[in-house]
């Protein structure tokens, strides 16, 4: 078979420049954006460099943070063993295998979850084609068991989890909450103006589930209206951390961070409160920093805290998330009208992910070197994920997008974020085996 290669295009997928009024709008809910609004919180609340919460203990800086030894008491434990649940290790790496024929039928349809979000509600948006729904990852070496909802709520009795991310980790959140509401319809009790954080209450368990929204991990300052429409680039602090989920970090028991494709975007970098560099400004006075260096930085700075010896929230790290957009990016006309996975070895991950993802995973094994604990784990989904070119809304992450409407109209396309249910859904399966054999 011959071999497919994704179109290795430019690693600029975000741009910032400013754009027509009609693709401004058509920006606005999109995609890599994910939500494009006035950085509301980190504009409002400023932390001092380093220092996160008042009384908060100062961020170490690595890779030069010294292992400290600490012996934890039987109290200091991680949570995760105390339901009685048997654990063990895992058998083999989950995260290298296929994906297989699931004739069983989805777990949630749009007609059961009632909560999932228009844009990737892809059913209801009129998708013509379903083969999408019928597939679940399977690792070649060990069997996967399907995400079981009971257990998973029981797992999490008298617990708070929280997925801090950008729109992807919405997108997970959503996943797993339409999985949940087979047991418990949960309550939500909070939402930010914007709708991107939100936290949800599961009352029988005592369950609380967050999705915090900060694509950076850090302290930026993004300067975007309403409508998507940049009037500045983004300040992005290194060394310093979002607020909004730092400060309530000691709070969790469990949470899924990651970052991802929002630091492609033009930005002026900062440390100590310094000008350090500026990504694709183009300024005379500004020195060009390639976007790997924040990103190998955010996720220093975030790693440090989280493995504080003082901390003892059980993390998981996901990698970044490939897109499926061809023949163009997402606002060059790209599309995703596949209809079936990709083999392994039929298709490669393109540059950008690949310098994200070994920094992630050099970051992680950096991390995990200095924390003297478990409770750190890769949650290693890229490969995974770039097999599926077929599980994206494409055209359906709008309404009926065709109707009325000759076939060949320009429709935005969304081959980032994922249908549901959809191949997503398999991620909770991936976390529940990681959670029990953790
Ligand atoms: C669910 O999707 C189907 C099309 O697959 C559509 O006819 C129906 O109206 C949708 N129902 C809800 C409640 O979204
Ligand atoms: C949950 O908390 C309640 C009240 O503190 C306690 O009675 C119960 O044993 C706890 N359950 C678990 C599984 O920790
Ligand atoms: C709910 O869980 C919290 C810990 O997250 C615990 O402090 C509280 O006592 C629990 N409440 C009940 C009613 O079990
Ligand atoms: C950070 O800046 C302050 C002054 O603003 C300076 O005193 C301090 O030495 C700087 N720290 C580092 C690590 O550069
Ligand atoms: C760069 O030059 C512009 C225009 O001269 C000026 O406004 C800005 O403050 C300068 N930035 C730095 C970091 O020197
Ligand atoms: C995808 O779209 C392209 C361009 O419109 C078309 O040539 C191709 O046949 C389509 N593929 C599928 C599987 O529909
Ligand atoms: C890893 C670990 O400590 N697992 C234990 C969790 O709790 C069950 C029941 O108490 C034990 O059997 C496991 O050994």
């Amino acid at each position: 078979m011959k071999k497919m290669k994704l179109a290795i295009t430019n690693t600029q997928i975000i741009l910032n420049q400013k754009q027509n009024q009609v693709l401004v709008k058509i920006a606005i809910c999109l995609i890599l954006i994910g939500f494009t609004y006035h950085f509301y919180f980190s504009s409002l609340i400023q932390i001092p460099p380093v220092i996160v919460a008042d009384d908060g203990p100062k961020l170490p800086s690595p890779p030069s943070l010294p292992p400290t030894v600490v012996s934890l008491t039987p109290s200091d434990q991680f949570p995760e063993n105390n339901t009685g649940i048997q654990q063990g290790s895992l058998e083999c790496d989950i995260f290298t295998g296929e994906w297989v024929r699931d004739r069983t039928s989805p777990r949630y349809t749009n007609y059961s979850c009632s909560t999932i979000e228009p844009h990737q509600n892809c059913m209801k948006n009129g998708r013509p084609d379903s083969d999408y729904i019928h597939w679940r990852w399977s690792p070649f070496d060990c069997s996967l068991p399907i995400f079981d909802p009971k257990m998973f709520l029981h797992y999490m009795r008298n617990k708070s989890m929280a997925f801090i991310g950008d729109s992807i980790s919405r997108n997970h959140v959503q996943s797993l909450l339409c999985i949940l509401s087979q047991v418990e319809e949960a309550i939500e009790v909070y939402h930010d103006e914007e709708y991107r954080s939100k936290r949800w209450f599961f009352g029988s368990y005592n369950f609380t589930l967050s999705v915090i929204w900060s694509p950076f991990l850090l302290k930026a300052n993004i300067f975007e209206d309403n409508d998507g429409h940049s009037s500045g680039a983004i300040e992005l602090h290194l060394d310093e951390l979002n607020s909004v989920w730092a400060n309530e970090f000691s709070n969790f028991n469990y949470i899924m961070i990651s970052g991802g494709k929002w630091f492609l975007k033009t930005a002026i970098y900062y440390e100590n409160n310094t000008i350090i560099g500026c990504h694709n400004c183009n300024k005379e006075n500004l020195t060009e920093t390639t976007f790997d260096y924040a990103y190998r930085k955010a996720l220093r700075t975030a790693l440090g805290f989280i493995t504080n010896p003082s901390h003892k929230v059980y993390t998981f790290l996901r990698t970044t998330t490939p897109d499926h957009f061809e023949n163009g990016e997402w606002n060059t006309g790209g599309y995703c009208n596949r209809t079936a996975p990709f083999k392994d070895g039929e298709v490669n991950l393109r540059d950008v992910d690949m310098i994200m993802r070994d920094i992630e995973l050099e970051e992680f094994e950096n991390a995990k070197e200095f924390m003297n604990r478990p409770g750190l784990r890769l949650f290693d989904t890229t490969r995974l994920s770039l097999l599926r070119p077929d599980g994206h809304p494409g055209p359906y992450r709008g309404f009926h997008p065709f109707d009325g409407k000759d076939r060949d109209v320009h429709v935005q396309n969304d081959c980032l974020h994922w249908c549901l249910p959809g191949p997503i859904d398999s991620w909770n399966d991936l976390m529940m085996s990681l959670l029990l054999h953790g």
